[in-house]
C-alpha cells in the first residue's frame, strides 16, 4: 500500500458529462506541461470527452486565483471543476513564501465564494528537482505525475459535491 498518494479511487465514476477547465500558468513550462498532460490523461481515462477539457492559461500561479474565479464566471461559466496548476520554485528572495501562501488560500477561499469545486494543482516546491520528480519527469523517475491525481480529484468533487 503506497503510503503517500490518493489512494485507490472510491467508486466507479460516470464522467461522460463533465466540463473541466485546465488553467496553468506559464512559468516552469516543461514541468507545467508534464502535469498538464497527467491531468488529462486521468480525466479521460475517467470518461471526461477531449472536447469537454477547456485548456487556458495565464502569466504566473500568482494569477492563478482570479483567472480561475473569472474563468469560472466569464469565459466559462459551464464548467463544473477547475484544476489551476501551477509550479512555485524557491528562489533566494521571499517571492515563493509570499506567492504559495497567498495562492494556495485564495483558492481555498474561492471555492466558498462560488460554490464551485477548484483542485490545487498547486507544486510549491524548495528545488526544481523536486518539482520535476513530481510531475514524474526527473531522471530516475522517482514519483509519479501529481497531475494525474488532479484529474482524478476533479472528477470526484464535481461529481461527489458538485452541482
Ligand atoms: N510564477 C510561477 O508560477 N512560478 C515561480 O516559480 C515564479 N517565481 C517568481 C519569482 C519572482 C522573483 C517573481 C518576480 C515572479 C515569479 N513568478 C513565478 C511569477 C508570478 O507568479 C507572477 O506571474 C508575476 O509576479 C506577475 O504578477
Amino acid at each position: 500500500m503506497a503510503v503517500k498518494g490518493l489512494g485507490k479511487i472510491d467508486a466507479e465514476y460516470d464522467a461522460s458529462n463533465l466540463k473541466v477547465g485546465i488553467i496553468h500558468a506559464r512559468w516552469n513550462d516543461e514541468i507545467i506541461a508534464a502535469l498538464v498532460q497527467g491531468a488529462i490523461k486521468r480525466l479521460t481515462s475517467m470518461g471526461v470527452k477531449e472536447e469537454n477539457i477547456i485548456i487556458e492559461t495565464c502569466p504566473g500561479s500568482f494569477e492563478l486565483p482570479y483567472a480561475t474565479k473569472r474563468f469560472f464566471e466569464k469565459l466559462h461559466p459551464e464548467v463544473n471543476v477547475v484544476i489551476p496548476i501551477g509550479v512555485l520554485i524557491k528562489g533566494s528572495t521571499k517571492h515563493f513564501e509570499y506567492i504559495s501562501s497567498a495562492v494556495t488560500q485564495a483558492i481555498m477561499e474561492l471555492q466558498f465564494k462560488l460554490h464551485k469545486p477548484i483542485i490545487f494543482g498547486l507544486l510549491t516546491c524548495l528545488t526544481e528537482e523536486q518539482a520535476l520528480a513530481r510531475a514524474g519527469i526527473d531522471e530516475g523517475k522517482t514519483m509519479h505525475n501529481h497531475g494525474e491525481d488532479w484529474g482524478a480529484a476533479a472528477v470526484e468533487m464535481a461529481l461527489k459535491y458538485g452541482n
